[in-house]
Order: C-alpha cells, then structure tokens, then sequence
C-alpha cells in the first residue's frame, strides 16, 4: 500500500452475517462519529498532501500543513477545491495510489470540456457497497428482494454504485439500465421486483410506459423505489408514490466524492438523506463568501471524505445548495434537506434567482398539470423571458389547462417574482429523460 506518515485507521469491515440489520458506524453516537472523524481526517490530509501533487502545490500555497490539523474544527484551515482542480489534474495526476492499487475507473459526463476522472481501491469499492447497501436498506429493501437497477452503467457512477450496494444487500440485481422503456415494463412485470433503482424523471416514463402498454402501474410488483441523481421534490415524491402505490425514498450522491450512497432516506421518516458522516465530513458555506455556515443555514454544500483511498478529496464544493439538520432514524449522523438546485443551475431571470425546483413544486399543485416541463429562456428585445412549457394531464381538457396555466402565471409571480408565459403541451409531447434530465434551455445567447 501507499507510503503515509498517519496510519490509515479504517480498513473495511466484513459483510455481516446479517445484512437486514445496520452495522456498528451507522448506529454510532454523534461523540463516537466526531472521534471517528478526527482520525481519520488526520489520515486523509496526510495522505492527500504526501501523495498527490496537485494536493501539496494547493496546502503549500494557502500556508496550511496537515500537521496543523489539530481539532475537528482545523478543517476549515484548509482550502477548497473544486472540479476545476480535478480536471486540472486529467486523466490520473489526482490519483494517490499506484495504477497497480486501482480497480475502477469512472468519469462524468461533464458537458463542457474535460471530464472529471474518479478511480478506487479495493478498499474504496467495498466502501462504495457498503454505503450504498445502508441507503437501500434505510429505503426499505431488504435482502432477498429482487431489484431492478435502471441507472445508467457504463462510465456513470450510477448503475455500477447501485449495483454492486444492491448485491451487498444481499438482493437479486437486474441490471436493466436506463432506456428502452418497453422492456423495463417488460421486465418488471414478468421478473416482478419488490424494488427499484431510477432517477425520478426517468421512473415517470417508466410510468407512462406501463400506460401505453394498458397497464396500470399501482398493479406492479413494486414497493420500494430509492431515487436520486438529479433534484426532486416534495411535491414529486407525492406523485410517484401514488401512480405506483409505492414508498420513494431519497439517494445522493456525487462521483468526485464517492458515487450514490453518499447519503440516503429513510422510508419510516422520510425527511431527508442522512449523510454518512463515518465516511464524509459535510460542511456548508456561504457560496459567495466562502464563510462556514452552522448547521441548520442553508448554503452550499462542501465535503471531505475520511477514508477515500484512491481519489483524496479535500473540502469539495459540489454546488449542491441544501442545509444539514440534525440526524433522526441515525442520530450520528446529520441529514441535509432536499437539494433545492445547484448553484450553477441558477436562472437568473431579471435579476430575480429561481431554480427548476421551485416550478416543479407550483406546478404540482395545480391538478390539471404533469410532472412534464421544461423552462425555456430567451431575450427578445433585450428583456428576459421564461417560458414554461407543461404537458396538462390526459383526463383533463384544454380548457381547464388553459385555466391552471392562468393560476400558475400568477403563483410564479407572487411566490418567486418573475412574469412567464406558460404554454400548455399536450400529454406524452415533451421529451422524456432516461437518466438525468435536462428541465433548462437557455437560450439568452441566441437573442
Ligand atoms: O448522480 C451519483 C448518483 C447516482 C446519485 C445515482 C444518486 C443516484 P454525478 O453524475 O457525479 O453523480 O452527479 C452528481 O447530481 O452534485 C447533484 O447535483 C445531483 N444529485 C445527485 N443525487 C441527487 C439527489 C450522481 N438525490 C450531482 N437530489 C450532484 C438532488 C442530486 N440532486
């Protein structure tokens, strides 16, 4: 193994003879998971500092040393980084581990430029499973089910991290990925899972899929759906638990700090992911102060992950725009709200913000409208317009659309601030996601 000064003081644990039960770090108190994170914080730094460059280039310039890390509260003595930092280090320079140590590879999509490379161990993946395993566990899975995983596989942490927690659970996978929505129809009804794994956009067609086919999506096999990679609300988790007559729980994650399984809900309290803070020590700061902000105000979320052996990662800001609230179903560990956008996804509309998310939940309700929209942005005669298109729902008529769409101008305006127009589509019209959706077009560059 790697060379570093600190003993790495976390090795995995083997998989419990019972898996239906949580393990001894999740039931931690807040005192044992703090201890636990002074440790291995102590590790990580040194690890990130005598191993990556890029690391060291980073603490020598801010004048900070892991050996300044004293107490819990040393963490924001150092600096953050960012994707930027990862991309600068493209493909491998942000390993800390030989290749011959490595036994995964993934990479975002990123959309613009170079994309961000992770990798793991050995160690690193049996972690990945384990936390991933907690969050379906917390769900409502439970071993023996059979899951059916329509995350994306291939270079997405999302269909290969559901995956391999989902086996740790002790379940049957099937590993269906995202797309050819017949077949997942297909799938479901003839293999009949008890669970399943989807973006919540996605599990939506999924949904309109069994309608096509004449079939009523309530009948299904399915109890439990975990869903995360893009934000959702409320409002949204209401409309899928009744089209399936299921429990949705929430699942986050990220691929530079580790993949899904970061944090994960809990189907008895359902109110929000608690972080699984034996592995990741989750601040929250002031986006445009970098301030550290207490527990409780909302802000941009920043991790620092305790044990990653193959990619260090030191105070990332992942853009991610919640709040940490105390810990329940794990008291341990704290949970963050709902993800209400990322700071990158902001509309800025005439000087007022909004993000997708708060469409989405005035838009849910108003009975005469879907879950299907997109929020289009232009700039005619130098002013900025939004224009929401909405799909209005199969048993309601134009007319009565054409009235919701009148109330939703008028939410949007008093709730948010901004004027829109809303265009009323017809149901099945807009374009359905088989992943992560893209709900924003902006297209303000254009005129
Ligand atoms: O989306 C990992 C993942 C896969 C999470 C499957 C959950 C389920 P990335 O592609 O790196 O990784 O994208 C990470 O997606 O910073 C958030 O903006 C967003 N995101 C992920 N989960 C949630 C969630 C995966 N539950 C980015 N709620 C993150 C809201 C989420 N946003």
């Amino acid at each position: 193994m790697t060379e570093c000064s600190v003993p790495n003081p976390y090795t995995p644990s083997p998989i419990p003879a019972d898996r239906s039960v949580p393990d001894a770090e999740e039931t931690m108190s807040r005192d044992q998971i703090e201890s636990l994170q002074f440790e291995r914080l102590n590790w990580a730094l040194h690890h990130a500092y005598e191993n990556v460059q890029a690391y060291q280039e980073l603490f020598d310039g801010h004048g900070v040393h892991p050996g300044d890390f004293k107490e819990l509260e040393d963490l924001k003595l150092f600096p953050y980084t960012d994707k930027e930092f990862l991309r600068k280090a493209y493909p491998f320079k942000s390993f800390a581990v030989p290749m011959s140590e490595i036994r995964r590879i993934h990479a975002s999509s990123g959309t613009t430029g170079q994309p961000t490379v992770v990798a793991y161990t050995e160690n690193d993946l049996d972690t990945w499973g384990t936390l991933v395993a907690r969050c379906f566990r917390m769900a409502g899975v439970q071993p023996g089910m059979k899951v059916h995983n329509a995350y994306g596989y291939g270079l997405f942490t999302g269909g290969l991290g559901a995956h391999y927690g989902a086996e740790r659970l002790g379940c049957a996978v099937i590993p269906m990925s995202g797309g050819q929505t017949e077949k997942q129809v297909q799938m479901i009804r003839d293999f009949e899972p008890e669970a399943i794994l989807s973006t919540p956009t996605y599990l939506l067609t999924i949904a309109d899929g069994f309608k096509k086919m004449g079939l009523d999506p309530k009948e299904s096999s399915l109890k439990t759906a975990v869903l995360g990679a893009e934000p959702w609300t409320e409002e949204m988790r209401r409309e899928i638990e009744q089209t399936f007559g299921i429990d949705a729980c929430d699942i986050y994650g990220l691929s530079e700090v580790m993949g899904p399984g970061v944090a994960g809900e809990s189907r008895v309290t359902k109110d929000g992911s608690h972080i699984w803070e034996d592995h990741f020590r989750p601040e929250i700061i002031d986006p445009f102060t970098d301030e550290v902000l207490e527990t409780g105000r909302p802000g941009e979320l920043v991790f620092t992950a305790l044990t990653k052996e193959a990619l260090p990662i030191i105070r990332y800001r992942t853009h991610d725009l919640t709040r940490l609230l105390p810990g329940t179903e794990r008291p341990g560990h704290r949970r963050m709200g709902r993800i209400t956008g990322r700071s990158d996804d902001m509309i800025i509309l005439r000087g007022v913000n909004l993000f997708p998310s708060q469409i989405e939940e005035l838009a849910l309700n108003i009975p005469a409208f879907s879950p299907h929209f997109t929020l289009e942005i232009t700039r005619p005669n130098r002013m900025d317009q939004m224009t929401v298109n909405i799909e209005r729902r199969e048993e309601v008529t134009v007319e009565v659309a054409e009235e919701g769409a009148k109330k939703l101008v008028h939410e949007i305006k008093t709730k948010i601030g901004s004027s829109c127009t809303i265009k009323v589509c017809e149901p099945g019209s807009l374009a359905r996601s088989s992943g992560k959706l893209r709900r924003v077009y902006d297209l303000r560059d254009n005129g």
